[in-house]
């Protein structure tokens, strides 16, 4: 399916544009890479961006018709994630247990790094965006851990870039990666193709300017897809 037949998609980028939470500039990414725009899940910041952010979750995750027992969150952005999207999805008729870790273990009360419900069965991880992959990385390990399948991710932004190991570029995005080499279900929002996509069909100067910057970064760190 193109991007151009995925309304949800556009609807997503159109919401985060608007909502100021993808910006355009210059920005330096985790990896170090100047990029021309830059998606701060952080600025969903209030009931109704984080109500409406978490119905998009919940609708693509319901399309992409992937099967999980749980929803979990890694600290510290995918905690409001993990427990807005276990809501809307018990109001699409969906209900499953939700959990999410702490940075730091408690060393007394309820102790550990776990908080919620016992992970165990297929796992989803929900997260904001993916670049390189290491969050996603820490949440595997951690969910291996307790005796449970990492089986899914949701996530809202594919940036669709070439991933780094060793500080260096490699072929494959790191959705690519947990996909083929980890064999797990990825379920986004929207990619770097789409918003693209938007800045193509929005019109105005200044859309443009930005089409054509971010397709110069796709050009030196996008990948095939
Ligand atoms: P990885 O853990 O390498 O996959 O990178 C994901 C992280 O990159 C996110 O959790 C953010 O800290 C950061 N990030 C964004 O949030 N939005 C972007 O548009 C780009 C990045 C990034 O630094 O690559």
């Amino acid at each position: 399916q193109g991007p151009g037949q995925d309304p949800l998609a556009q609807d997503f980028v159109r919401f985060a544009v608007e909502s100021g939470v993808l910006r355009f500039g210059e920005f330096k990414t985790k990896a170090g890479r100047m990029s021309p725009y830059f998606f701060n899940a952080g600025l969903f910041d209030d009931g109704s961006k984080m109500g409406r952010l978490a119905e998009f979750y919940a609708k693509a995750l319901i399309a992409s018709g992937i099967e999980f027992d749980m929803v979990f969150g890694p600290a510290y952005k995918g905690i409001p994630l993990a427990a807005t999207v276990a809501v809307e999805l018990a109001r699409h008729g969906r209900n499953v247990p939700f959990a999410y870790n702490r940075k730091e273990a408690k060393d007394h009360g309820e102790g550990g790094t776990l908080v919620g419900a016992p992970l165990k069965g297929r796992v989803l991880i929900v997260d904001d965006v993916m670049s390189a992959g290491t969050a996603a990385r820490e949440s595997i390990a951690l969910i291996q851990a307790a005796g449970a399948i990492p089986h899914a991710m949701a996530i809202a932004l594919d940036r669709q870039e070439k991933a780094t190991e060793n500080g260096l570029d490699v072929e494959h995005s790191a959705v690519q990666y947990v996909r083929q080499q980890l064999g797990m279900k990825v379920c986004t929002i929207a990619k770097l193709a789409d918003l693209l996509l938007y800045l193509s069909q929005t019109g105005g100067a200044e859309m443009r300017a930005h089409h054509e910057r971010v397709s110069a970064y796709r050009e030196r760190y996008g990948v095939n897809e």
